[in-house]
């Protein structure tokens, strides 16, 4: 059957490079969609409240609590040079958590949107503080007043089955919990369905695995077309699984600091210079825990300065730094810097997941560096020796980013002063999250990876970023199939089978890098691939952990050269079945198209779990499964959004 073209839109960005962008929006008639996000039988409880709510499902793990109502004052912002104080933060009690969010936008005096959540009490994107098992219930109301106003994607139909509305347009929202190993079912953590409207009411109940490894993750809304703007517009968050001193107990008891660094539209619009990075003009401005670190361009063509933050610390302690790199578009190199000189920091996780704690034995053993690179929507966790009284200048600070000949300037530049003196935060038990709990014992809780490394690899991958410069397309293509922009309507491009373990390389075409991002799942990074040749050097200290975020440098444009990749190991093992997304976390990207969808099945015929395929390809195995499937869930796909379902 010929597909169908009903609907097309333009998309407008900051940046030349990507500012026009032709959608076709191709719907694909397949027995597949019947049963995306209800593989398995889950039932959703999530509700979308339209001008007319439809009956309310409950549960005993969900409860309806109404709509959200908007709250005055949103998305309030700090002063450059202000001190950083740990985001407000929320505790769960008796295994849940519940929050209600109130999303919201509004413009700064620079005519920047900023995006939000607000609860009705006034704390902005809250850090949701969570253990293993635990139940997140959040209720969010979509009270933005206007949609993303830079851009002018129309209107665009989702195919059933649907999450909340089945109308995608530039004000809708919805939430991602990003690195967690939930599940992507409607109502926890699906992001390809889930469409959530001004007006509207939505409920998640997201189930953290009772193995989740204790570490810092984060949420954000997950709209393909306008993921960039909304954060950077802000509508970011941390997520604290706890638990990590009792897995790297050189963390246990140390004051704790939360720092989520976002970017945001430079103020001044400066231009980046020209290869090289020449001019000291960053793409993108930072923010600390929203204390902005503007780039200042005084004289036309002259020096490019920054204000950074401002901590107080006591001289010469231990701190244990959670760093989320919640940039929509920035990487970044962090280094902390005395009197100029790299100081190593001993890093105890990343993405959430204690270093070298999953193998082996219970204990993690942290690793020491003197910078690590944070490409966006990664985590770094690290213990920091802060200055003597001796030391006159103390920063953190990222370091000079070139990523490639058509990619992005990123000029060193600082992000924290971090003064001496005993006024600070640091040790401050007034503020319930600023020191990390005692060490309790050796916990086995948190290793839900262990083991990957020598598993059994059932299937083998290609999969590649790539770009078409004359149309502004960006692909996340799978090998031996056409290349095509992101469509959620689309089928899923690549079918896994759960219980298995996965072998992908995933190389980079383009001459700009990329990050490559799977949801549901981590992987193990086993090696970084024709970097140097390409004129890039590899990332410190993530080959061997377990990640959700790896990045891809750009290819040089040589023909005699390869192109760089990275070879994954991805862990299907866990309970997670249905479909879910891998993209660039570049943003801006991931808008423009360079997203594509997975399929999880369970196990069928031809399959056992955690061992190799015996019979048959793996796509054949798929569709048989697909199709079963098809029967046993027929009906049950958000069937209670009007019905009255239970978990
Ligand atoms: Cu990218």
């Amino acid at each position: 059957m010929q597909p169908t073209v009903f609907g097309l839109g333009t998309i407008t960005r900051w940046k030349e490079e990507t500012t026009k962008h032709l959608r076709s929006f191709v719907q694909r008639p397949t027995i597949l969609g019947l049963i995306s996000l209800s593989l398995g039988g889950m039932v959703p409880l999530a509700v979308a409240q339209g001008p007319t709510p439809p009956t309310q499902p409950t549960s005993s793990a969900a409860v309806n609590e109404g709509p959200v109502a908007s709250v005055a004052n949103p998305c309030p912002r700090f002063s450059a040079g202000g001190v950083v104080d740990n985001p407000p933060a929320l505790f769960s009690s008796g295994g849940v958590l519940r929050v209600r969010f109130s999303y919201q936008t509004r413009t700064d005096a620079n005519n920047r949107q900023l995006f939000c959540f607000m609860t009705p009490s006034g704390l902005e994107n809250p850090t949701l503080h969570l253990h293993p098992g635990d139940h997140l219930i959040i209720t969010v109301t979509n009270n933005a007043t206007q949609g993303v106003t830079s851009d002018s994607m129309g209107p665009m139909a989702i195919n059933a089955p649907n999450c909340g509305d089945n109308t995608m347009t530039n004000a809708s929202m919805n939430i991602h919990y990003h690195g967690t190993n939930t599940s992507p079912v409607c109502g926890q953590d699906e992001v390809i369905k889930t469409i959530v409207n001004p007006g509207q009411t939505f409920q998640y109940d997201l189930q953290f695995p009772a193995n989740e490894a204790p570490g810092l993750y984060w949420y954000h809304p997950h709209i393909h077309g306008i993921s960039d703007p909304i954060v950077m517009g802000g509508a970011t968050g941390a997520i604290v699984v706890e638990g990590i001193h009792n897995v790297q107990p050189e963390v246990a008891g140390l004051p704790q600091r939360i720092l989520v660094i976002r970017d945001q539209p430079q103020i001044q619009g400066l231009a980046e210079g020209a290869g090289g990075c020449t001019n000291g003009v960053p793409f993108r401005d930072l923010t600390v825990n929203n204390v902005p670190i503007d780039s200042n361009q005084a004289v036309a063509n002259g020096p490019v300065t920054f204000t950074p933050a401002v901590i107080h610390v006591r001289a010469g302690e231990k701190e244990y730094w959670r760093v989320s790199n919640t940039s929509a578009d920035t990487i970044l190199d962090l280094q902390v810097q005395y009197d100029g000189v790299a100081q190593t920091l001993l890093l105890a996780a990343i993405d959430g997941v204690p270093v070298n704690s999953q193998d082996s034995n219970l204990r993690g053993q942290p690793i020491p560096v003197t910078h690590f690179r944070l490409p966006p929507a990664s985590r770094a966790e690290f213990i920091v020796r802060t200055p003597s009284s001796r030391v006159s200048s103390a920063q953190l600070v990222t370091t000079s980013i070139n990523t490639g000949s058509a990619g992005d300037c990123d000029p060193n530049r600082p992000i924290l002063n971090i003064a001496s003196g005993d006024d600070g935060q640091a040790g401050n038990d007034q503020i319930n999250d600023a020191r990390v709990a005692n060490y309790s014992g050796l916990s086995d809780g948190g290793r839900r990876f262990a083991g990957l490394a020598t598993a059994p690899v059932a299937q083998s991958r290609l999969v590649f970023f790539d770009e078409n410069p004359n149309t502004n397309q960006f692909f996340m293509a799978v090998a031996g199939q056409p290349e095509a922009v992101f469509d959620p309507n689309n089928p899923p491009a690549i079918t896994a089978t759960q219980g298995t373990v996965e072998q992908w390389t995933v190389e980079n075409h383009a001459m700009e890098n990329h990050e490559f991002h799977i949801h549901q799942i981590h992987f193990l990074l086993q090696s970084q691939n024709n970097f140097e040749i390409n004129g890039q050097p590899q990332a410190p200290a993530i080959v061997g952990q377990y990640l959700d975020m790896v990045e891809v440098p750009g290819w040089d444009g040589n023909p005699a050269h390869p192109f760089p990749s990275v070879k994954l190991l991805l862990d299907f093992r866990g309970p997670d079945i249905g479909d879910f997304v891998f993209h660039c976390h570049i943003l801006n990207h991931e808008d423009l198209g360079m997203m594509n969808i997975i399929r999880v099945v369970a196990p069928s015929n031809g399959w056992n779990a955690n061992q190799t395929r015996l019979t048959g390809t793996g796509d054949d195995a798929s569709a048989a499964s697909a199709k079963s499937s098809v029967s046993n869930v027929k009906g049950v796909a958000f069937s209670t959004v009007s019905g009255g379902g239970s978990k």
